[in-house]
């Protein structure tokens, strides 16, 4: 399940998702005519979508690993595959012979098979889980690098010519929408062929056109309509749009909600109105499933998040999945999405690294475009956490703004700092995003207010003066069933004092126009025996979470629900 909603009538679509052939590959011995042969014998079945390191025996697997599975077509057809998510480089061979590759784990790609003969066929991935300085996330984060095909995989039976991407843009004013839509076409026919393309939304026909598309080119046209009496999506109240384009044998349905979202005086006004923002960090992982995160459970922690009373997710710290961000626009729920940056404040040489950078710019590129019609995106996360006093970090800083900026004007850029008084990429960016941890790595809950007086003192000199100020971490572990009389470090009782007391600092400045607290709910971390990192995370969790791993709430989720739900 890709989507909350069906994208095509017309286009033959069906999922792969179920049992695969599986076997891991610790000698990294590559696609050999014996592998090949030997794959079924070597190999246990495994479910796709899922991570290997929720399975017996795999729990600390990283590493290449090989997935099969079948697919019949009952005549020549094109065929485009649709891989949702695979942690983290992907090979993938039809019929033996290699099709494509795909570095980035959180992000969607698709191959096209043209007219691929009728019969069966073999379909193997080659999947590496393996990480490193200049891999997004690196080798050092503090959460679990889980592998595998972590979303679904989908075929799709494709005409002669079919629809490649729609965007939809608009521009609002007083009750009018204008609506502008562009549709990328492509040709794998060998004649040239008439079109006629049209969409329609809500029963409303847009401009329709006639055009000729030669053999095997692409051609991209724009349609305009105008919706009057529009509705507004916002914060609680999900208006949403479905558009649906056809050409010819082809059709595409995609979604989107009519907003704006601006900076002006200090504030962020969604739909003109000033937006105070509440929320928490959230990795979309769970003990059980790790990032193939079912859509039943994401139903129940979008349930969790409205009875906090959160108005804000940030899916923290990679590109989350459809049917989530699906679910966020159906429920008005704001969204802060980013590219996984995480193991870049050691040094700054994965900054400078040409490979990182494009690799960077790519992810950016590709979550941008999966993920542009969503109404409840109102961020794009530039990078988390990166060494923001360096010339490095501001290098990359400019080239990643303005990838964002290029492709999507409509949306704030924003990043977390961990250098709030001495970071010097302030001006970049519409909204300044701080993470710190006072009371928890260093000194008392205080600390927060000495910071911001240096902060705001440093905006000042980068030029960046009444940028609006978003809490972008912070927190405390609390040790779920930890709870006694006095606030121990690691018990319940200690974490609810602090985001407690933090909410109180936060919520009484009014440069601060929101906060979101770290974290949602426990995560699983890499803990290596022969490794330096995270030794301070208890049972191999960080354990900041409001609730614990299994979403039962701790002492602070009670008490952030009470002032989250109170006048501030
Ligand atoms: C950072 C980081 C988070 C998490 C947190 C913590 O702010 O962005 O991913 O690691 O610290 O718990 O220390």
């Amino acid at each position: 399940m890709i989507r909350t909603f069906q994208q095509h009538q017309l286009r033959r679509t069906r999922l792969l998702d179920g049992l695969w052939d599986f076997a891991t590959d610790p000698n990294n011995v590559g696609l050999t005519e014996q592998w090949h042969t030997q794959f079924p014998s070597a190999s246990r079945k495994l479910v796709v979508p899922s991570c290997w390191n929720n399975e017996l025996g795999l729990y600390e697997y990283i590493g290449a690993a090989w997935y099969r599975t079948y697919f019949d077509t009952t005549q020549e057809t094109n065929l485009r595959l649709c891989f949702e998510g695979i942690l983290h480089q992907a090979d993938v061979y039809v019929d033996g012979q290699h099709i494509g590759n795909h570095f980035g784990g959180y992000t969607q790609f698709s191959l096209i098979l043209p007219h691929l003969a009728q019969g069966k066929h073999e379909l193997i991935i080659r999947v590496n889980s393996t990480l490193d300085w200049q891999t997004l996330p690196t080798d050092i984060a503090d959460w679990y690098s889980y592998g595998g095909i972590i979303r679904s995989v989908e075929l799709q039976e494709l005409p002669d010519v079919y629809i490649d991407s729609l965007q939809i843009d608009y521009t609002l004013s007083g009750d009018i929408a204008e609506v502008q839509l562009q549709v990328q076409l492509q040709s794998l026919s060998l004649s040239d062929q008439p079109l006629v393309v049209n969409a329609a939304t809500e029963g409303q026909t847009f401009s329709e056109a006639t055009i000729q598309i030669a053999a095997g080119q692409s051609y991209q046209l724009s349609l305009h309509g105008t919706i009057a009496n529009f509705r507004r999506w916002d914060v609680g109240h999900p208006e949403l749009y479905t558009f649906t384009i056809r050409a010819g044998e082809d059709d595409l349905t995609d979604r989107t909600g009519f907003r704006t979202v601006e900076v002006s005086s200090g504030q962020i006004l969604l739909n003109g109105s000033p937006l105070y923002l509440q929320g928490v960090n959230r990795h979309e992982e769970h003990p059980e499933w790790g990032f193939a995160f079912p859509p039943k459970l994401m139903l129940k922690d979008l349930a969790i998040l409205q009875d906090m009373g959160c108005n804000i997710v940030r899916g923290s710290h990679y590109p989350q999945s459809q049917f989530w961000i699906d679910l966020l626009d159906e429920h008005g729920m704001l969204l802060w999405s980013e590219i996984p940056m995480w193991g870049c404040f050691m040094s700054t040489e994965t900054l400078a690294s040409p490979l990182f950078t494009e690799r960077g710019v790519h992810m950016l590129g590709e979550m941008i475009s999966r993920d542009y019609h969503h109404p409840s995106i109102i961020f794009w996360g530039a990078h988390n956490e990166i060494d923001t006093r360096t010339q490095e970090a501001l290098e990359l800083t400019k080239t990643f703004v303005n990838k964002i900026r290029s492709m999507d004007a409509s949306r704030l850029v924003t990043y977390a700092t961990m250098h709030p008084q001495e970071d010097i990429v302030l001006s970049y960016f519409d909204v300044i995003g701080i993470n710190k941890y006072y009371g928890w790595y260093e000194g008392s809950v205080d600390g927060f207010r000495d910071m911001l007086q240096d902060y705001y003192k440093n905006a000042e000199s980068q030029g960046a003066a009444g940028k609006p100020v978003i809490m972008s971490e912070f927190g405390a572990a609390g040790i779920f069933g930890d709870a006694g009389w006095e606030p121990r470090l690691f018990s319940e009782d200690y974490q609810a004092d602090v985001v407690q007391q933090a909410l109180q600092i936060f919520r009484a400045d009014p440069r601060i126009v929101g906060t979101l607290i770290w974290h949602f709910a426990d995560i699983r971390v890499d803990v290596r025996s022969d490794r330096p990192y995270f030794r301070d995370r208890a049972r191999s969790f960080n354990n900041k979470g409001l609730l614990n791993e299994y979403r039962k709430p701790k002492l602070a989720y009670r008490l952030v629900k009470e002032i989250y739900r109170s006048e501030r």
